[in-house]
């Protein structure tokens, strides 16, 4: 492949139009396909070739792009142009579960065709700069051909030959993010009890937990070593806590899905005779897979 290596991206949403003008700012040739037309023009004016329809975004580039709404629109798309991917390298950067993505893999490699699946952390905003982080997993050797195209969109990073693996880490952070911001709307919605604003209480949250976050490097030592001696604080303690939480949001009003979710994963630690282990043993109420 050459140096600059053509590019079709597939898929003109918020996110897919963002990657495109990356490419194209970094100089790569790049040619632009969407279901519904209409969405190149911009793309087209900065110097995006538009393609007529998707067997002509196919055949014009090496490298396909594909950032389409999930698994089904993925596959619905690029299945009846199977035979005119064979040959090429298909990067899938649409957001897919990691056995989707370990599907579209198989398909992939049962049709001659080289499979790179990527997570995209970051908005479309962020494209083009250091802080947007895309993970990858799949094909080692495309992922080391295009590595310096990759680059153009962010700060990439290769987890190995397991098309799954980028997923696995990508789905894993969305699901800490969500639930630390149910967190922080329950917390939200126990304020609104003293007639304080959530905008408020939301700044005072988005100054408050990154300086808990030091801590989290030392809860994953202790998950991967599964010691959970020697507490900082035991689980007895974060019971009280806890307790003393929920029962505070009771009075407040609130809905306790969230807030006792959390009390029920220490509660179960300690029904199991654990309680004067450190509270982070909690994460073995969820029943994490056994270690590696
Ligand atoms: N936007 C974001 O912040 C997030 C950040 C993290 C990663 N995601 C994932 O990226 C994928 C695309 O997201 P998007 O933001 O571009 O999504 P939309 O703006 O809704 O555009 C969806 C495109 O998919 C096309 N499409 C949908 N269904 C089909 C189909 N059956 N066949 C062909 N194309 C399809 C749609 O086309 P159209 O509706 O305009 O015809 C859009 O081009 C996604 O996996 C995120 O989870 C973004």
């Amino acid at each position: 492949m050459a140096d600059s290596p053509r590019i079709s991206v597939l898929g003109l949403g918020a996110m897919g139009a963002a990657l495109a003008a990356t490419f194209l700012r970094a100089g790569y040739p790049t040619m632009v396909w969407n279901r519904t037309p209409g969405k190149d023009s911009e793309l087209v004016a900065a110097g995006a070739h538009g393609a007529p329809d998707l067997a002509a975004a196919i055949e014009a580039s090496e490298v396909i792009v594909a950032c389409l709404f999930d698994h089904t629109s993925v596959y619905e798309t690029l299945d009846p142009v199977v035979a005119d991917l064979s040959g090429r390298i298909l990067v899938n950067l649409t957001s897919t579960r990691p056995e989707e993505a370990r599907e579209l893999a198989n398909w992939a490699a049962a049709n001659g065709i080289e499979y790179l699946d990527g997570g995209i952390m970051a908005t479309p905003n962020l494209i083009g700069q250091p802080v947007a982080a895309i993970y990858y997993s799949g094909s080692q050797r495309v992922f080391d051909e295009l590595r310096t195209v990759l680059e153009a969109l962010g700060t990439t990073e290769y987890f190995g030959e397991d098309p799954g693996y980028a997923s696995t880490v990508d789905f894993a952070l969305l699901a800490a993010m969500y639930s630390m911001f149910a967190g922080v709307y329950h917390g939200a919605a126990m304020v609104r009890s003293v007639g304080m604003s959530a905008e408020d209480f939301a700044r005072r949250a988005a100054n408050f937990l990154p300086a808990m976050t030091f801590n989290l490097p030392r809860a994953g030592k202790r998950f991967d070593s599964g010691d959970y001696t020697r507490p900082v604080q035991d689980l007895r303690f974060a019971k009280a806590a806890l307790d003393a939480i929920v029962a505070a949001s009771r009075d407040a009003g609130v809905d306790l899905d969230i807030i006792g979710a959390v009390r029920n994963l220490i509660d179960r630690q300690i029904a199991n005779g654990h309680g004067a282990d450190s509270y982070e043993r909690m994460f073995e109420s969820l029943n994490p897979p056994r270690r590696p």
